[in-house]
């Protein structure tokens, strides 16, 4: 345990009370200009009444001998959130409620045959945007809470799955029926969509294992393996998602890969051979199996018997398997670097958090932001009612979904494009690694999710931090003197690995009232085997091609400038040849600015312009400035974003009409919560969800306007991508900020800067507007640093509390596979 020199709160309280006794003309801002900005935007009345709150809790916790927690603000949040999850009592009796209607005729999960009814999900309904609004701002009552629930409807030859809604909850005597949920869908077909997943269950069984053990003698010639479903498995079968889906029928190819069973490589060994199968119907019977791919030949079999026959010819060429090993593992290997084996610096705060938490409600503020977390099965964690000073900025910052398509020679990689919130996001939100995923200092939530009769909450799976930029947020210098400010921004985060992927979401807050959306992506590529794949990734090991792919992220930010009447505006910056006045009639070579604005819907969908010249502005028009300028948020592309480079694709027909563009803009509806579903790959034809649909023609000037924006990368895994995916680079962010919002840079309100007047070798005269300097030898508290490797073994995994029969008082922990 280290100690490290800190910041006597004793003494942060006096230096705050003098900074709060100041009056403006002692705090030395260095122009007539800065000062009058210092004077509109300055800490507000409330803004001092937080310091100084700090100040009496500093007070109270100086009197701890060794500082040694962390100093988390709790405060209570304005209003209850609207956008909280069911509790624990609300989902059982929901649950509950639902084994009692003989009509919906539920089998617990874990008694369901292929031909039983069983619940999918039950989680909070969002509420619609017209009641969380009057009730946010105004005097209306919190949103009546109701549950939605996902039936799999498998008691029938057609079987479906259904979304409904039950309510109010908490459920009681009154509750007398459930209702179809069709309004957030554009497909109308009273809330269901096919189930292809009905048979899953006795796919393996009575299908793929089978298959796969006609063959074993091969495979084991081929792979030194088979895959039969036996516990001496040493190969693993999985396919494409979705399923073909055309001409009616449902058609699937599985590859083989081999398994490794040191790491979670499965991923990175394919073996290079498919089968393809239709599966339409319920009836395994009428089942075919169409034929075999062997990849290293490029050869296509119609039979298992052609298969076999060719095998067992002298003049087949067996190709090596993709074998784990060294390649495949993340531990550490090879030479450790230089001083690599030194402690590296870490980061923390001396004096405890400087943002505010309600952990109950999910509330959280930080230098005049503050917002909301909710947190969905599907999409994971959201952002909701993002304000500044109490103004809304974004009603609503959310994942909608995630793509990762993929091509290849081979029908595996040509065959998959992953709609991720068909897995989910919030079921993999497991427990961050402190000091890791998130720095020592970090604040955790924890978030929750059903599964199978049982709620599950992932402990400190949302965390947030402040942390110092290693750049400043301003400086200037000159002969006489340097001004500079600190870029100290705030960070939630989540992390959700879905499958083989690890994807890192961060949103970030910044002093000049900037807002930055990231993602990066680790874990293990998804590859193909090496064999005529040259046009399709390059060749990262003996038998390995790094599948090219692309990666689409959606966000939807449902942006309420200064209200919610918005227009979009674009400004573009355009070579021109003009004269002027002066210019002696000679034409020049110059540029200039063209602004329009996005009128209706049929213009709503777009690509960010070639050399960044288009700025993209979400504006309230009605709300000019006195200057004549529309206040508002420019949105632009922080690191690459990607938008789906396949035109038409033949595995997602309309079922991400999203991922086409860059950026979408759509009238904000309650009908439109969402540009997806979880379940659009079930029907790819005829999705739940048809994005397109949003786009109706309608006005886009002074409404509710909502962005639909892409994060995303072109992802060609090249040999720096084993064993993992680096963070580094498979990065993607977007920011909005401010443009005419604010009348100057509203950073200017810190302390957290200083001017240095220097002159002829003199002693510097050194301005620091209040700050106490942690460092300084003033400081006399010692504050105890824990080290995180002392606390790794705390790391636990799931909490289960069984839903039916409802066992509140006998959570359990468990890590299994989730669905
Ligand atoms: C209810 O489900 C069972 C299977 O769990 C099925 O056999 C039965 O036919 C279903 N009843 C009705 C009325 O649909
Ligand atoms: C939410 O809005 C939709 C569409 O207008 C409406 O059908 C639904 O009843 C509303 N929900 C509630 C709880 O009022
Ligand atoms: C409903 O439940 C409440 C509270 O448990 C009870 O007072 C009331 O009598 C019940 N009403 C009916 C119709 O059963
Ligand atoms: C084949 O597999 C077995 C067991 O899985 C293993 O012991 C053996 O070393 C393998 N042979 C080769 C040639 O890889
Ligand atoms: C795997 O186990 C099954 C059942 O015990 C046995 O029939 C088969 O021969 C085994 N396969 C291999 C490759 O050892
Ligand atoms: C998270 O869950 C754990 C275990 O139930 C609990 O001790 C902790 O207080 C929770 N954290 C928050 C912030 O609610
Ligand atoms: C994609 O589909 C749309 C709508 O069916 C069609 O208008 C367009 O021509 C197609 N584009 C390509 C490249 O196939
Ligand atoms: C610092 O301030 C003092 C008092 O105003 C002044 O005499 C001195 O010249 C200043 N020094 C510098 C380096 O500006
Ligand atoms: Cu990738």
């Amino acid at each position: 345990m280290g100690v490290l020199d800190c910041l006597s709160l004793r003494a942060i309280a006096s230096s705050v009370l003098v900074l709060s006794s100041l009056s403006h003309e002692a705090l030395a801002v260095p122009t007539k200009d800065h000062k009058a900005a210092w004077m509109r935007n300055g800490p507000g009345k409330k803004h001092i009444t937080n310091i100084f709150k700090r100040a009496v809790d500093g007070q109270r916790r100086a009197e701890v001998p060794d500082c040694a927690e962390t100093l988390t603000t709790t405060i209570k949040a304005p209003k209850a959130n609207p956008w909280a999850p069911l509790t624990n009592d609300e989902t059982a009796g929901v649950v509950e409620w639902l084994f009692a209607q003989e009509d919906l005729n539920l089998t617990v999960v874990e008694d369901a045959t292929a031909w039983d009814n069983s619940i999918v999900l039950v989680e909070a309904m969002w509420p619609n945007k017209t009641d969380v609004v009057a009730y946010l701002d105004g005097d209306a009552a919190i949103p009546t809470k109701y549950a939605h629930v996902l039936l799999s409807n498998r008691a029938s030859e057609e079987p479906t799955y259904a979304d409904i809604i039950v309510g109010p909850v908490p459920i009681d005597n009154t509750t007398t029926a459930w209702e179809p949920l069709e309004y957030p869908y554009t497909k109308k077909s009273g809330g269901t969509v096919r189930n292809l997943d009905a048979d899953n269950g006795v796919m393996y069984l009575e299908w793929i294992f089978p298959i796969a053990a006609s063959v074993a003698d091969i495979t084991l010639d081929l792979f030194n393996g088979t895959a039969t479903g036996e516990d001496n498995d040493t190969m693993a079968i999985w396919g494409i998602d979705p399923m073909w889906q055309d001409d009616g029928r449902v058609v699937r190819f599985d590859a083989f890969w081999n398994i490794d069973f040191n790491f979670d490589a499965g991923t990175l060994l394919p073996l290079g051979l498919y089968f393809l199968s239709d599966v339409t119907g319920r009836d395994p019977s009428k089942w075919k199996l169409e034929g075999w791919f062997y990849a290293p030949t490029n050869t296509f079999y119609p039979s298992t018997e052609e298969f076999r026959k060719a095998w067992e010819s002298e003049d087949f060429v067996k190709y090596p398997p993709n074998v784990g090993g060294d390649w495949t593992a993340t531990d550490q290997l090879g030479e450790i670097p230089p001083m690599d084996a030194v402690p590296p610096p870490v980061h923390v705060a001396p004096a405890g958090s400087r943002y505010a938490v309600d952990p109950e409600e999910k509330y959280i503020e930080w230098m005049g932001f503050s917002f909301y977390i909710g947190f969905t099965r599907d999409a994971g964690m959201g952002l909701y009612d993002i304000r500044f000073q109490g103004e809304r900025l974004i009603y609503e910052l959310s994942l909608q979904e995630a793509l990762a398509h993929y091509a290849g020679n081979d029908p595996m990689q040509s065959g998959t494009a992953y709609l991720d919130t068909y897995y989910g996001f919030g079921p993999y939100a497991f427990e961050l690694v402190k000091g890791y995923d998130c720095p020592a200092h970090a604040t955790y939530l924890n978030s929750s999710f059903y599964v199978d009769e049982t709620c599950r909450e992932h402990i400190d799976s949302i965390c947030m931090f402040e942390y110092d930029a290693d750049y400043a947020m301003q400086r200037h210098s000159t002969g006489g003197y340097v001004s500079i400010t600190k870029n100290t921004y705030f960070v939630v985060r989540y992390v959700a690995t879905v499958g083989n992927y690890d994807y890192t979401f961060s949103y970030s807050f910044f002093i000049d009232g900037s807002i930055a959306v990231e993602v990066r992506a680790s874990g293990y590529i998804q590859s193909a085997y090496f064999a005529n794949n040259e046009d399709y990734g390059f060749h990262i090991h003996d038998s390995l091609s790094g599948s090219m792919h692309d990666h689409v992220l959606n966000f939807k930010v449902d942006f309420d400038i200064l209200g919610q009447e918005n227009s979009v505006e674009l400004m573009t910056m355009v070579p021109t040849t003009t004269t002027y006045p002066w210019s002696q009639g000679r034409a020049r070579n110059t540029m200039k600015l063209e602004r329009t604005f996005i009128e209706t819907e049929d213009d709503g969908s777009f690509n960010w312009a070639p050399n960044s010249a288009t700025q993209v502005l979400v504006v309230n028009e009605k709300a000019r400035n006195e200057l004549g300028e529309y206040p508002g948020y420019r949105i632009l592309p922080y690191t690459g974003t990607a938008h789906s480079t396949i035109v038409n694709s033949s595995n997602l027909n309309n079922a991400a009409n999203w991922a086409n563009h860059d950026i979408h803009v759509t009238r904000q509806k309650d009908t439109e919560p969402r540009a997806t579903h979880s379940l659009n790959n079930q029907d790819t034809f005829d999705p739940p969800v048809d994005f397109r649909a949003f786009f109706d023609g309608e006005s886009l000037r002074d409404e509710d306007l909502v962005l639909w924006l892409n994060l995303g990368m072109h992802h060609v895994p090249h040999s720096g991508d084993l064993p993992n995916t680096v963070m580094t680079t498979a990065h993607s962010g977007i920011q909005f900020m401010p443009s005419n919002y604010f009348k100057g840079d509203i950073s200017r309100r810190t302390v957290q800067q200083v001017r240095i007047e220097f002159a002829d070798g003199e002693p510097a005269n050194v301005t620091r507007f209040g700050q106490f300097d942690a460092s300084s030898k003033d400081a006399t508290c010692k504050l105890d640093y824990t080290p995180v490797a002392d606390t790794l073994v705390d790391y636990k995994g799931d909490i289960v509390t069984r839903k039916f029969p409802y066992d509140p008082n006998n959570p359990f922990y468990e890590t299994g596979s989730i669905s």
